[in-house]
């Protein structure tokens, strides 16, 4: 378990790959917005900071969490962007649809990654209360969004760095 003031998304920015060239497809849940908004405005912040072109980032809604594999296919399928941002918050409520949407959105977007060969991050969290949710998306405990964007680059650096 992380310390209470660990904040996740620290890194050292000079290790990260320069993203000047990359494209970048962002699919993002409406469920839990104040929390999904920050981990996008996160995660695109990310992005310009290593270099990123505003037009280069395309951001698309899904309705909720479940809806973001499909919606990284999308992206995927028309073969314009280096990598996929998935962003979404799900949080413990009282049935168990939390197990069946937290387990089916990792594994469908792992599998929208590997099929299609690019990588799909997983910047999804899967928390007990809101309070974490919000201490994880620009709170204590940093921000997700960031961790997915630096998640993105680094792959699509190491694919460039493999082809060469
Ligand atoms: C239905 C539902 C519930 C109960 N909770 C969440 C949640 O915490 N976070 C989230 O992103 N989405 C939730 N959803 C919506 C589902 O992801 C999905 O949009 C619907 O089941 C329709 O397929």
């Amino acid at each position: 378990m992380p310390s209470k003031k660990k904040n996740l998304s620290s890194y050292t920015p000079e290790k990260i790959p320069d993203a000047k060239n990359m494209r970048f497809g962002i699919v993002v849940s409406e469920w839990n917005t104040e929390v999904t908004g920050a981990l996008l405005e996160g995660a695109v912040d990310t992005l310009i900071k290593h270099n990123a072109q505003r037009e280069n980032i395309h951001v698309s809604w899904v309705p909720g969490s479940f809806e973001l594999a499909l919606g990284a296919q999308y992206y995927a399928d028309q073969n314009e962007v280096d990598a996929i941002i998935c962003l979404g918050c799900v949080i413990q409520g009282e049935t168990r649809h939390f197990e069946f949407i937290s387990q089916a959105v990792a594994n469908g977007i792992m599998d929208v990654g590997l099929s299609f060969n690019i990588p799909v991050i997983f910047g999804v969290l899967t928390t007990d209360t809101m309070e974490q949710a919000v201490a994880r998306s620009g709170g204590e405990h940093g921000n997700k969004g960031t961790e997915a964007a630096i998640t993105a680059v680094s792959m699509v650096g190491l694919r460039d760095s493999l082809s060469k």
